[in-house]
């Protein structure tokens, strides 16, 4: 009948919704929307995307009368499944901004992850799973891992174990999935974890796809290092928006036309990376400083059109701030990023306006709540803020001389300077601030940021590695994950940078761009050298 094909999505208006919408109907499915809770009742099959924060959503929940049609729906054991908080809803309360009620169906509560440990939360990225009994929607998964993010998490429990059919290990073990008949919930993001992703999703919806196939057991295993290709993405002078890639940030070609480098089209190229197993993908709008991006729409059309068919995670970034547009309308940055969300970004990076807010923050000592870093994760979620630094090198003779954190450099100064500091710039490099990379990170950590991209102006397209001082300095300073960004141009700058700092992950645009190093070698080299990449 017609209804074989409907899936019923459960989504309440908070995040990026759209990429599981995609991932749907890329399966072959069409969607309808609970409007009310009869709709969600009278579902086939229900998938319910948790996004936002625990009590924001129990609180819609029980505002439109859908908690009680949600625990009415999964007590008659009608096929369900949950995401990410979509989980942790169902246990029964949240330490999240709480003590806070959940829907009480499984026993146990969802607590932080303790980053005491030294493990750095959120909890981001990809990670394998111990499958602890035959869930048939985990049928493919095997070793592969599958992408996490959050900072709260369920643990396992002798009053839920039988609920448990799988769990992750990150610093202590907790609950990746739950089952029950034809309940299940998942604490990974299917629609963000590539072909194995969408085959947990595609086993939920075609309950009887492939029965042939025997589960593989999963085991436990680190957290993958993260290789990410970035878009640096712009209009030309054409008015076309094209990927383009600077050298210590000039985007331009040394011609007599002097026109800006063009490397490709950010929805092709964003496609090909995925293709060839890049873990994330980051855009980033480089003249979003000077120019409104709600007003650069071909931007959020990029990002609609990647996220129809790129199951990973989607960074933007570029022009994230309050802005007053020329009609005196103006935008807070929540809006701006919201925007961007619901165009299909998991995360929004802001760069000028971050080193702003750290520069006021670091002068009153006071958290307004009011600047963008601690709006949007205020309602998004720390981990959907990403601060981008793009810091030039500042070489001292002395390292007293200045108020910033300087340290000692393993490659002296033209001049034989054996010290530097980290100078943070805005717009896109061409103004430097009176603040440093290690101040700013710190800063911005307090401010409620998720994870930092690290930039280096100097090493930016030069190929010559990363620049391991300035990602070691970040790296040890911070407990949230650092991204290492500017200088790859081999595959051994990628185990250089994982063995010699902390970084969770690794950024490259040049070598990706130019065809010179495949995301693929860059994976088999980490493999082979030990670290754990998602193959
Ligand atoms: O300040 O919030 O509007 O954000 C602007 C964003 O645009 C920032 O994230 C900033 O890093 C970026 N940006 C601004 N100007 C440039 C430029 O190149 N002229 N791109 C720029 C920064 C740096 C990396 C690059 C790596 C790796 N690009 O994204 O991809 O350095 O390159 P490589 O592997 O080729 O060495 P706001």
């Amino acid at each position: 009948s017609e209804e074989d094909n409907v899936v019923t999505l459960l989504d309440y208006g908070a995040g990026n919704v759209r990429s599981v919408r995609n991932a749907i109907r890329f399966l072959g499915f069409d969607i309808k929307d609970v409007q009310t809770p009869e709709d969600l009742v009278n579902a086939r099959r229900l998938i319910f995307p948790g996004v936002g924060a625990f009590a924001a959503a129990m609180d819609v929940l029980n505002r439109k009368g859908m908690a009680e049609a949600l625990c009415y729906y999964i007590e008659q054991d009608r096929p369900f499944l949950g995401i990410c908080l979509g989980l942790q809803l169902l246990f029964e309360s949240s330490e999240e901004n709480g003590p806070v009620k959940g829907l009480g169906l499984i026993p146990g509560i969802v607590g932080r992850f303790d980053s005491s440990r030294g493990f750095r939360v959120p909890h981001i990225g990809w990670n394998s799973l111990q499958i602890t009994e035959g869930s048939d929607i985990l049928n493919d998964i095997g070793n592969r891992h599958v992408y996490f993010v959050h900072s709260y998490r369920a643990v396992p429990s002798d009053d839920n174990k039988e609920w448990i059919s799988s769990t992750c290990n990150y610093g202590e073990n907790f609950i990746a999935s739950v089952k029950r008949g034809n309940v299940h919930a998942v604490q990974f993001h299917p629609e963000k974890s590539g072909d194995v992703g969408l085959s947990v999703l595609r086993r939920f919806l075609y309950p009887k796809y492939d029965m042939t196939k025997k589960p593989v057991q999963g085991k436990a295993s680190k957290l993958a290092k993260r290789v990410i290709a970035c878009l640096d993405v712009r209009a030309n002078d054409r008015g076309d928006l094209v990927v383009t890639k600077g050298d210590q940030y000039d985007v331009r070609e040394h011609t007599e036309d002097n026109e800006v480098r063009n490397l490709g089209k950010p929805v092709d190229l964003a496609r090909q990376y995925y293709r060839d197993g890049a873990d994330e993908v980051s855009f980033l709008n480089i003249t979003g400083f000077r120019d409104f991006p709600l007003g650069d729409l071909p931007m959020l059309q990029v990002l609609r059109y990647t996220s129809e068919n790129v199951f990973v995670p989607l960074t933007v970034g570029g022009g994230i701030r309050d802005f007053t547009d020329g009609n005196g309308r103006y935008y807070s940055s929540l809006e701006v990023a919201s925007e961007y969300f619901r165009s299909g970004a998991d995360k929004v990076s802001i760069g000028s306006d971050a080193v702003y807010a750290a520069e006021e923050y670091l002068k009153t000592g006071v958290k307004t709540g009011k600047s963008s870093l601690e709006q949007i994760s205020r309602v998004y979620g720390n981990q959907a803020v990403v601060v981008s630094i793009d810091p030039r090198r500042v070489y001292l003779k002395d390292p007293d001389n200045v108020k910033f954190k300087t340290i000692p450099v393993r490659n002296p100064g033209p001049n034989g300077e054996e010290y530097a500091w980290y100078q943070c710039t805005v717009n896109g490099g061409r103004e430097g601030r009176p603040i440093g990379a290690y101040e700013l990170a710190k800063a911005v950590e307090e401010l409620g940021t998720g994870e930092i991209l690290l930039n280096c102006i100097n090493c930016d397209g030069q190929g010559k590695g990363f620049d391991i001082d300035l990602v070691k300095l970040i790296s040890d300073a911070v407990s949230i994950p650092v991204i290492a960004s500017s200088g790859a141009g081999a595959v051994e700058h990628f185990s250089e940078v994982f063995n010699q700092t902390n970084a969770s992950a690794a950024l490259a645009a040049g070598i990706f761009h130019r065809k010179e190093v495949p995301i693929q070698s860059v994976k088999e080299h980490l493999s082979k050298a030990g670290i754990e990449v998602r193959i």
